[in-house]
């Protein structure tokens, strides 16, 4: 097949059929209900999901590629011994600003925006369920990680690694700003998750397409759903950590500091009882994106539905109980040794679930090779790789041997860019088409296929070997006379073979934007109801609000499938249905465009920001806070009729 062409989708004819008059109104009275206001104003009010979620992915794609720049600096600082691109304090900033960029600024928000792109559509509603709280998560974000780089180029980038270990991120050894820069980009990325999350459950819970009962869910909403579930009894206990570092840094508490009574290893397990779900709150999507390209390319329904959700549900668990394996090298008792050590070979049970059920899958599918599925393939390889030196790691006598060496380094970027990045890129081929209505030119999506998996096997399988000969992690440099030389100067060749594959990818997004083939509503021939509305989607969603009656909603439709009718057209309203089986409830008005958001976001942005400085930007913060969320939930004006309604 040509490059980009379109399969034919006999189910499902892509011409609508023609428009009764009464429909075409309709569809004229939802295009002014919600439709965004225009200009600038318009601009910075949008609280549509598919505007919030665009937003989203496009900058967290933008920080991937500042982590990534950074990454590439790096590796040329030790492609050969005793080099001098960067110093080491420069090495320091460096590696904390890529760790840091790559998992607060990029992989979570990431998987949100996809979250929140996705979701409404597949669940077949037409707005998230808290619109003006997603825009403040957006823009909270933003100013986090605005925060955290303008301060890189003042040369305050925070230097004590991605995880800012007490004491040396505590005020003795960090003296100055870096460190504070670092705590508070680390409230502002959390709030931002905890309010997406609050959103993505009530979103899931409460607006799904009658019909869409929760042992009907895509796989992918029950991904979202695990996931938003771990962040919000995960991300306080970092939050509270940061707030600890803070405070212990700006006012003199002594959290962390033994010597008043504090606990240093009370921030590693503060830190990692966040940082451990953290690789699942990353993971679990991407096992989402993943199942929603295979069923599709794979052409049948996923084996195992119920093992699938169970082992999700049950990873969503236990991620929570192994988080001391990133402590073993801090003298534990026996019994905590070995009980983490269980634990953590544990998870590795409905992980393989999970393989050997997508394993089935392949096997009974008839394969349609295309650019989405080559990532998914991938994806296994690499999990699988990167999965077994975990479980190698997981093990507490190999890991004192190879902890804080480049074997460690090896091993998470097998699981965070195998895992993660690989699935997310196959989800973008998959998705691009019903968000720009065009497909992407698969002869560059090849390139890019193959140069990035060769240039990432190159670039991190030598750094195995290299933490096996104990070569450090976070080392600025190292002495000829190791014999790490080569292996070095292989892993930075496969660092710039990865660069050209991403270059190429950019290439072929702002290319295929305008000039792709034209993709139609449904060109994959897919099962979930966003394919059931015209490629790009309506700022409405949906003309007429879907009915579901099976897993895969639109390979079960049935020819006289019912549409919901009784929604307002004139006004936002969504549909309400009940948590277990989606039958509808009742009707709810969603509010509308607004700058509150965005302003309340500004007044937590001035308290946190001077609040590095003076412990006065807090109550500075406070007031300017009072006043826009005053203005938030000032109550809305009535509808005349409403009013009329109600005399007696
Ligand atoms: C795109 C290709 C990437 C390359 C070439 C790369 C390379 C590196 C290098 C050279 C280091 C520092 C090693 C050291 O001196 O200790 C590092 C650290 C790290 N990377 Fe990456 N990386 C990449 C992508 C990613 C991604 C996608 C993530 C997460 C989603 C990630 C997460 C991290 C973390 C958490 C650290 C540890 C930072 C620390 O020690 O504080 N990396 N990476
Ligand atoms: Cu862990």
């Amino acid at each position: 097949m040509s490059s980009g062409s379109v399969l034919p989708s006999p189910a499902l004819p892509d011409a609508p059929p023609l428009e009764s008059e009464a429909e075409a109104r309709e569809r004229a009275q939802l295009e002014r209900t919600w439709s965004p206001l225009g200009g600038l104003k318009g601009w910075l009010s949008d609280v549509h999901h598919t505007t919030i979620g665009r937003r989203f992915i496009v900058t967290a794609f933008i920080f991937f590629l500042l982590g990534g720049v950074e990454a590439l600096v790096m590796r040329l600082q030790l492609a050969r011994p005793e080099s001098t691109v960067l110093g080491p304090d420069l090495y320091n900033q460096v590696f904390t600003m890529h760790g840091s960029t790559m998992m607060f600024l990029f992989a979570v928000p990431m998987m949100e925006g996809v979250g929140l792109l996705l979701v409404p559509l597949m669940i077949g509603t037409r707005n998230a369920a808290f619109p003006r709280l997603n825009a403040f998560a957006y823009y909270t974000y933003l100013i986090g990680g605005l925060l955290m780089n303008v301060s890189f180029l003042l040369d305050m980038g925070p230097d004590t690694g991605w995880f800012a270990y007490v004491p040396l991120s505590g005020p003795e050894y960090s003296p100055g700003k870096r460190v504070d820069v670092w705590a508070q980009m680390i409230t502002f990325t959390e709030l931002s998750a905890l309010a997406g999350s609050v959103n993505m459950i009530a979103t899931i819970f409460k607006l799904r397409a009658p019909g869409m009962s929760l042992n009907r869910m895509p796989l992918f909403v029950w991904a979202q759903l695990v996931k938003a579930f771990m962040i919000l009894f995960s991300m306080p206990a970092v939050m509270l950590a940061s707030l600890y570092l803070a405070m212990d840094r700006l006012i003199g508490t002594h959290f962390f500091n033994p010597a008043e009574g504090g606990d240093a290893l009370l921030w590693q397990h503060l830190f990692w009882f966040f940082g451990h779900p953290e690789v699942y709150i990353i993971f679990l999507p991407a096992l989402g994106i993943l199942s929603s390209v295979l069923a599709v390319f794979a052409r049948r329904e996923i084996f195992g539905y119920l093992p699938m959700v169970l082992a999700m549900v049950a990873i969503g668990f236990i991620g929570f109980g192994l988080w001391v394996h990133h402590m073993f090298a801090t003298g534990l008792p026996q019994l905590g040794q070995s009980f983490f050590t269980a634990a953590s070979l544990m998870v590795a049970v409905p992980s393989g679930v999970q393989i050997f059920c997508w394993l089935a899958t392949l096997w009974g599918g008839k394969l349609r090779l295309r650019l989405p599925l080559y990532w998914i393939l991938a994806f296994f390889a690499l999990f699988v790789f990167g999965g077994l030196s975990g479980v190698m790691l997981g093990a507490y006598a190999l890991d004192l041997q190879v902890h804080d060496t480049f074997f460690v380094v090896a091993h998470f970027h097998y699981v965070l860019i195998g895992g993660a990045v690989f699935p997310l890129f196959g989800g973008f081929y998959y998705w691009f088409p019903k968000f720009t209505g065009r497909m992407l030119s698969e002869r560059l999506g090849k390139w890019h296929f193959w140069l990035f998996f060769a240039g990432f096997n190159l670039t991190f399988f030598p750094m195995h070997y290299l933490g096996l000969m104990g070569m450090p992690r976070r080392v600025y440099t190292y002495a000829p006379d190791r014999g790490w030389t080569d292996l070095n100067l292989l892993a930075t060749v496969g660092t710039f073979i990865m660069a050209v594959g991403l270059v190429l990818f950019v290439v072929n997004v702002f290319w295929s934007r305008k000039r792709g083939a034209v993709a139609g509503d449904n060109p994959w021939d897919a099962d979930t109801l966003e394919w059931a509305t015209s490629s790009p989607p309506p700022p409405y969603n949906f003309l007429h609000l879907p009915t579901v009656r099976g897993r895969y909603a639109l390979w079960t439709q049935a020819v006289d499938q019912p549409i919901v009718t009784g929604v307002r057209s004139d006004r936002p309203e969504v549909l309400v249905t009940r948590l277990m089986d989606a039958e509808p409830d009742h009707r709810m008005e969603q509010p509308g465009p607004s700058l509150w958001p965005l302003a309340v976001a500004l007044s937590s942005g001035v308290a946190f920001t001077v609040s590095i400085f003076t412990p006065w930007g807090i109550v500075i913060g406070a007031g300017l806070a009072l006043i826009t969320l005053t203005g938030w939930f000032w109550p809305k004006k009535p509808y005349r009729e409403e009013l009329l309604e109600e005399q007696p």
